[in-house]
């Protein structure tokens, strides 16, 4: 994909670092945040932060499930970018979308960088937060966005979990570090390397990782115990695509999520949260994969299955919270 080099979009994939072969993620270019008594500068308040996503990004993914699971759908807007045949990156649908605070309309979200700073070199990446009072992309890390909305907005959101919670944070940082790195780059190490060497290594990586998974979840209800936190929905964006994304397209082919029996079950627990099922569009993620623009689109012809049984019942009351 392309990106914004000094405020110009260019085609080529100019910002990169190619290590062998290896698909490598490069930092995210906005870091301010959102709080909830405005000392950073960016006050948490209703209707004034845009987030634009698309249903084929894990990484958005992830902001996504934490609007719904923080209650917060009325609190903070939801755009929804794709990709286009010849595009420029995410693209707003047809007619073009008008940059909330301003009369600008745009058909890229490139444009919304730009108009954030006119002189940006950054990777034009979804999720990204908009600020329409000041005019400015906010942020554009999915790790750091969930944490603004899981403990910033409260106050204008109804009562609901806390998924950072300070006695889990030591277990939760240890379960994300290993999901970062076997499980949600993991499965772009499968499917983006351009080394056949690259590949197995992330492909290996990947299966120990839910060898590893499987087994702490024969134990226990949830990635840090009785309770949901962050660190299973930052996993979920990688279990709802893994036999239907990623098992095909990332050729992450070494077993179904379906052969573990506890990470499935696992799985559709979580699918069967309120409110998730909603916002999990199978179909939509598997149309960006396979799609004429998607990252492994060639012909464009979209597989049909595989039934997921997603409304299954699964087993995991036998742990109790
Ligand atoms: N650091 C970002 C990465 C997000 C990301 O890589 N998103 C992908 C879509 S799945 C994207 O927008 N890629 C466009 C690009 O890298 O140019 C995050 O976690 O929020």
């Amino acid at each position: 994909m392309g990106n914004l080099r000094d405020g110009a979009w260019t085609d080529e994939d100019t910002l990169s670092e190619d290590q062998g072969g290896k698909y490598v993620k490069v930092p995210s270019r906005f870091r301010n945040w959102i709080t909830a008594d405005g000392a950073s500068g960016f006050k948490a308040e209703p209707g004034r932060y845009i987030l634009y996503s698309s249903v084929g990004c894990p990484w958005a993914h992830r902001a996504v499930l934490f609007r719904t699971l923080k209650k917060l759908e009325d609190i903070i807007p939801l755009v929804n970018t794709e990709q286009v045949v010849g595009g420029q990156g995410w693209t707003f649908p047809e007619g073009g979308h008008v940059v909330p605070g301003t009369d600008y309309r745009a058909r890229y979200l490139h444009e919304v960088y730009t108009l954030s700073d006119p002189d940006c070199t950054s990777r034009v990446t979804v999720p990204t937060i908009w600020d329409t009072q000041k005019l400015c992309v906010v942020n554009n890390e999915s790790s750091e966005i969930i944490r603004m909305f899981n403990s910033e907005f409260s106050a204008f959101a109804p009562e609901t979990i806390d998924l950072y919670p300070q006695d889990k944070r030591t277990e939760i940082e240890e379960m994300n570090a290993l999901v970062l790195d076997g499980i949600n780059n993991g499965v772009n190490g499968c499917g983006r390397s351009s080394s056949q060497e690259a590949y197995e290594q992330s492909f290996d990586l990947l299966f120990s990782t839910l060898d590893r998974l499987e087994e702490r979840l024969s134990g226990q209800r949830y990635l840090c115990g009785g309770r949901q936190t962050e660190a299973d929905w930052r996993f979920y964006p990688n279990l709802i695509r893994f036999d239907s994304v990623y098992y095909i397209g990332y050729k992450c082919n070494l077993r179904r999520l379906e052969d573990y029996p506890n990470l499935s079950n696992y799985f559709r627990e979580l699918y069967q949260t309120p409110g998730i099922a909603e916002i999990s569009d199978v179909e939509g993620m598997k149309k960006n994969t396979f799609g004429k623009a998607g990252p492994i689109g060639a012909n464009g012809v979209i597989p049909k299955g595989p039934d997921l049984g997603l409304e299954r019942p699964h087993d995991r009351e036998r742990f109790t919270a």
